[in-house]
């Protein structure tokens, strides 16, 4: 019987936004008491966390006194420095408070982008105190309800020159930091600017500093848009933009769901931690880019629980990757799926169409049998249901 029990080597790290949302929804209110958020570092190291990710705000409320901040930040350290918690992310919140209505970073009002900007900077300084080493960027108000209400082209302006603000202050000071963008296609806003992977990699490639710029894809955001969060982590993996994740689970496109990691869409998540595990030092379709970071939760335990309910869901973030982490080891290693990938040719897709050194002449000399090419069948029935066999557990 395999080991499911989470311990800090598998370097599993928790936003406190998440095992501290008091399941509050639009139609109803918290149904949980607020978290210390000692408490939480407290018992995620009992659960076997490693690490934990904040937003100011988690930490710190909107507006507090400076003496409030600095005795919140030494209850948050010292929880830290007694269970060992490491902090790998922090970002900000710049969607919870009415200032940020219509926007933060990319709001038509001047003076909010501005107060916007100094709020990320200031986080942005705890950060790195705390040894955060990826910053995220998820633009939750960053986006429109009606098309005329945004000019999309200056609303990316105004994006780029604020990531490129914050990379340049990053680097003068010499913090040992990157930055992860989080796409996500709607809710709260009607759509949401960056809203895929997609988007936010051509996005990173007109900033001024593009190689300290990332992703921070979550697995419910892509699906929210109908996206295959599989092939959207591997696009990330392939530009070398994987700088950190939330693995949560949904089911198809709807409101973000936000479950504990497993759920939801529970093929994928296996392809999903394949993918995170197989490629790490593997060789990989092309070796192209491996993810060595935090396996990072950012999922809603259900409104319906109490905190007993919480920590059951917490806990079964980390057992569902390890499940499933074993399940993919054993799936690369059976005979059976080696044979099925040979007969579906994967490997052969990491040979070069063209031979080093062939020109094109000779590739146009040679001469292709179509029909008898027409006739070979991909074998991929037989290798994927030999993946939900393992899944099933009937292997
Ligand atoms: C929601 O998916 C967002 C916020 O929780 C946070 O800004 C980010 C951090 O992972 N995810
Ligand atoms: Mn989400
Ligand atoms: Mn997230």
């Amino acid at each position: 019987m395999s080991d499911y029990t989470p311990r800090p080597e598998h370097r599993f790290s928790f936003g406190l936004w998440t095992v501290g949302w008091r399941g509050v929804d639009p139609f109803g209110v918290a149904t949980r008491e607020p978290m210390d958020p000692a408490h939480a570092v407290e018992k995620l190291a009992e659960l076997g966390a490693w690490g934990v990710s904040f937003h100011d705000e988690d930490v710190i409320p909107f507006g507090a006194a400076d003496s409030d901040r600095a005795s919140r930040i030494a209850s948050f350290r010292k929880a830290l420095d007694s269970t060992g918690l490491v902090v790998p992310m922090a970002t900000t919140n710049l969607f919870t408070h009415p200032v940020f209505r219509e926007g933060a970073l990319t709001a038509n009002d001047r003076d909010v982008r501005r107060f916007a900007l100094r709020k990320v900077l200031r986080n942005l300084d705890l950060a790195a105190e705390l040894g955060a080493r990826t910053y995220v960027m998820w633009g939750g108000r960053e986006g429109a309800e009606s098309p005329f209400n945004k000019d999309v082209r200056a609303a990316l302006d105004r994006y780029a020159e604020s990531v490129n603000i914050l990379c340049a202050y990053v680097r003068e000071q010499g913090y040992d930091i990157r930055f992860a963008l989080e796409p996500k296609p709607n809710e709260p806003r009607g759509d949401i600017l960056l809203p895929t992977i997609g988007h936010a990699i051509a996005f990173i490639g007109e900033l001024e500093e593009p190689d300290r710029v990332g992703l921070n894809p979550e697995v419910g955001h892509e699906q929210m848009a109908g996206m295959s969060v599989v092939h959207g982590y591997a696009q990330a993996l392939w530009h070398g933009k994987l700088f950190h994740l939330d693995l949560n689970g949904q089911n198809g496109p709807r409101y973000d769901q936000d479950l504990r990691f497993g759920n939801g869409d529970v093929k994928s998540a296996f392809a999903l931690v394949d993918l995170l595990e197989h490629s790490v030092g593997a060789s990989g379709a092309g070796g192209r880019g491996s993810y060595d970071g935090p396996r990072h939760f950012d999922f809603k335990p259900a409104r319906t629980e109490d905190e007993s309910g919480v920590w059951a869901s917490a806990a079964a973030c980390m057992r569902n990757y390890l499940i499933l982490a074993a399940k993919s080891r054993a799936f690369r290693a059976d005979p059976d799926v080696a044979a099925a990938l040979a007969d579906s040719r994967v490997g052969q897709l990491s040979v070069p169409t063209l031979a080093p050194g062939e020109s094109l002449a000779d590739l146009r000399a040679e001469e292709l049998d179509t029909t008898e090419a027409a006739g070979r069948g991909a074998h991929a029935e037989k290798l994927d249901q030999l993946a939900l066999e393992y899944l099933y557990g009937t292997r």
